[in-house]
């Protein structure tokens, strides 16, 4: 009996999934980016476009929301910014480094990544590399016996959080910056050691600032074989910034676009030979639109791009004790979290350690809190059956009820992005006293977008798509009630 139950069960199964195939066409999808036929229409390139997804680690990445950014290195004992790359290394000398303390905070916090500076602009290398004297083997600290990337590394390990890692390519310390071809070879033997000694890295972020190296000489990286040798020994990470996988949103202010592609026109900066398209179309990192059907008009290639909003709790990247109480309000974290990712984007949030090497007392105090209050804003769905999937035309309504009484004051909806960014617009209404209020309009959801409203106690929830490219597949709806602060 139990048999036949299984079978027959298996079989209704069966029908189902080639049900839903039958009914929906197979899709191309193109992965990461996609060339447009030379003659190519508007409405193919549209369509194309719409069918443009992120790789597997793309996707993972976006999933993960919250990443951490840990400034750590000799400016932390100087109290600079930016280091010359001549300060003695003897100045490194953390007094209870403790790695284990930044990932149970972050951990604890709701962040899924971390992402240290194992180099910065002066050229300090927080583990012992073979490739300068400027490291912590030459620091006070542990005597030159420490590595701080290996115990970051370790800590992750303990608790099941992702490693990054950032590996600045200015480089003020080293003698060959501006030897373009010594400096790239140094550059990539870096790399290595870091993407071969230390397990999985999950991201690699190298930013675009270059300085002139001794003599005034301008270094030229050699982005081909620098990111030849990220996907040779971690295939599986994303690479960042100046890396074509993960897109700088444009500020360091924590602010995310209202209307914010993935599936965007412009050209990562590595890809050198594609600077005059960039060029032609007008478009650099911090330009306001990045994917209008207007652009995709011009174009002639479309990259999976998504943002990433980088911005620090305190004033500065490294820790200054004098910005002890300038750590962001709660209320800015918050809005940051909405700007960031309501806004399409991951929240790489600097969080820096202290010249202890702890996550200082206030930055800790204030991640609780902004932890707490996602906790209890996202606590409960609001909207009845929100994550049932809607292939939705340009132009359908869908109505939603609401669990009674309950008072909302936030929405949150999400795509499919498995299945490309397709949504140009759409309006968000609320039934409330034998009436329908508009309570938002907007234009791109992509991943997720989070709306703000006045306070109300809605009995069904209205949203309609007024613009998209093909079929828009909503995946969740929510509201929610975030408390003013
Ligand atoms: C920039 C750097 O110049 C800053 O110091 C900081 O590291 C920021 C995240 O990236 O390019």
């Amino acid at each position: 009996m139990r048999n036949i139950l299984l079978k027959a069960s298996v079989l209704a199964a069966t029908l189902l999934v080639s049900v839903s195939c039958c009914n929906q066409p197979r899709e191309t999808l193109y992965t990461k980016n996609v060339q447009f036929p030379e003659d190519a229409s508007v409405e193919t390139k549209i369509d194309m476009i719409s069918h443009l997804v992120p790789t597997p680690q793309q996707l993972a990445w976006q999933q993960m929301e919250l990443t951490a950014f840990l400034h750590f290195g000799i400016n932390t004992f100087t109290g600079n910014e930016w280091g010359s790359g001549s300060d003695d290394p003897q100045l490194f000398n953390p007094t209870e480094l403790d790695c284990e303390q930044w990932v149970r905070v972050l951990r604890d916090a709701g962040f899924k990544m971390v992402i240290l500076t194992a180099k910065h602009h002066d050229g300090f290398c927080l583990w012992p590399t073979s490739t300068t004297e400027y490291s912590v083997k030459n620091a006070a600290w542990r005597n030159g016996e420490g590595d701080v990337v290996a115990e970051l590394r370790a800590a992750c390990d303990k608790y099941d959080m992702k490693f990054g890692l950032y590996l600045s390519p200015w480089d003020c310390n080293a003698e060959c910056y501006g030897d373009s071809p010594r400096y790239n070879q140094l550059y990539v033997a870096q790399l290595t050691e870091l993407l071969t000694n230390y397990g999985e890295v999950h991201e690699v972020w190298l930013d675009g600032a270059c300085g002139e190296g001794p003599n005034g000489r301008v270094q030229e990286y050699d982005w081909n074989a620098i990111f030849a040798t990220v996907r040779r020994l971690q295939p599986h990470a994303v690479t960042a910034i100046m890396g074509d996988d993960v897109r700088w949103v444009g500020n360091e202010g924590g602010l995310g676009r209202d209307t914010e592609w993935s599936a965007t026109l412009i050209a990562p900066k590595s890809y050198t030979d594609k600077m005059a398209e960039n060029a032609r179309l007008g478009l650099n990192e911090m330009s306001e639109d990045l994917g209008s059907r207007a652009l995709v008009a011009e174009a002639s290639k479309a990259y999976w791009y998504p943002s990433e909003v980088d911005v620090s709790i305190r004033p500065g990247w490294f820790f200054h004790p004098e910005e002890n109480d300038k750590v962001r309000s709660l209320a800015s974290l918050v809005d940051i979290y909405f700007r960031s990712v309501g806004c399409n984007s991951v929240l790489l949030l600097n969080i820096p350690p202290d010249v202890r090497g702890l996550l200082h007392e206030e930055d800790v105090k204030r991640l609780g809190e902004f932890s707490e209050y996602l906790r209890a804003t996202f606590a409960q769905n609001m909207v009845v059956k929100g994550d049932e999937y809607w292939s939705s035309e340009v132009g359908e309504v869908r109505e939603y009820e609401v669990v009674i009484d309950s008072v909302v004051n936030t929405l949150l909806i999400q795509e499919d992005i498995t299945r490309g960014q397709r949504v140009e617009e759409f309006m968000v209404e609320l039934y409330c006293d034998g009436e329908w209020h508009t309570v938002a309009e907007a234009t791109t959801i992509g991943y997720k977008r989070l709306l703000r409203f006045e306070e109300s106690r809605p009995e069904k929830l209205r949203i309609t798509i007024r613009g998209a490219r093909g079929v828009a597949n909503i995946s969740n709806v929510g509201l929610y009630y975030a408390k003013p602060l």
